[in-house]
């Protein structure tokens, strides 16, 4: 399967910066062998996917409700996403599970809502620094791997260790690989195309490090997110796969 480079702008973006960036990056991508997808805030999601539109270049959500309609003031529904233009949806990143108190539970049912939309889910799990010296990262990515997929999961995982997002640290290689690899074997065991869904690393991905950590094994893609911001990051990154 094609590697997946993913920009999660996260909570930046107006219209003229989103629009500059989403163009810039159409016209710098040339002939990509890697699939590439734009995660803008909602608000610009539909101009984003207008710009680019019939490059291959794709659009996602951050986030959506678990809810297709109704009564959930500032949500927005899977279905939403969709008509805006999405073919993805980050689901269950740190940073929601965090602001937001989103357990693995009510990220398994935004999985289901996103694939009832038609979207393809893209599933965050990670351990904190606390988590990682105790030794217990491995119980934790389990833990939440197995609460957040449902049974029939067919999408995509990203492993964001938290103490690596937007700090400029890195796990090594070795460690990325041995989770990685233990996610596999999790995916393997419990769900039908476990062997065949990518695994993104996601966590301080730059231009200096993205050709070691794409070069890994189990090493699907990356899910980037402070680089993904500067067309010329971005690209570079996408160039080092
Ligand atoms: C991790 C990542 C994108 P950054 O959250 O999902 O962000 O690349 O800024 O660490």
């Amino acid at each position: 399967m094609r590697p997946l480079i993913a920009g999660n702008w996260k909570m930046n973006g107006l219209t003229e910066p989103s629009v500059a960036l989403a163009r810039a990056i159409r016209h710098g991508l040339g002939d990509a062998s890697v699939e590439v997808l734009l995660c803008p805030p909602a608000t610009q999601l539909a101009s984003v996917t207008g710009i680019v539109e019939g490059s291959g270049i794709g659009t996602g959500g951050q986030d959506c409700h678990a809810k297709e309609q109704g009564a959930h003031t500032g949500d927005i529904s899977a279905v939403m996403l969709r008509d805006a233009g999405a073919s993805y949806v980050i689901l269950g990143h740190s940073e929601r599970r965090q602001d937001h108190g989103e357990t693995s539970e009510m990220v398994a049912a935004k999985v289901r809502a996103a694939v009832k939309a038609g979207l393809i889910p893209i599933v965050c799990v990670g351990e904190t620094e606390s988590e990682r010296a105790s030794g217990a990262q491995e119980a934790i990515v389990g833990q939440q791997i197995a609460a957040s997929l449902p049974e029939d999961f067919d999408g995509v995982v990203a492993y964001e260790p938290i103490w690596a997002i937007g700090t400029g640290k890195v796990p090594t290689s070795a460690d990325i690989t041995r989770m990685h690899d233990f996610i596999r074997k999790e995916l393997i065991r419990d769900l039908p195309e476990g062997a065949n869904l990518r695994i993104l690393y996601g966590g301080s991905v730059k231009p200096s490090n993205a050709a070691e950590i794409l070069s890994l094994p189990e090493v699907g893609g990356a899910l980037v997110g402070g680089a993904s911001l500067i067309a010329e990051d971005f690209l570079a990154i996408i160039r080092a796969v």
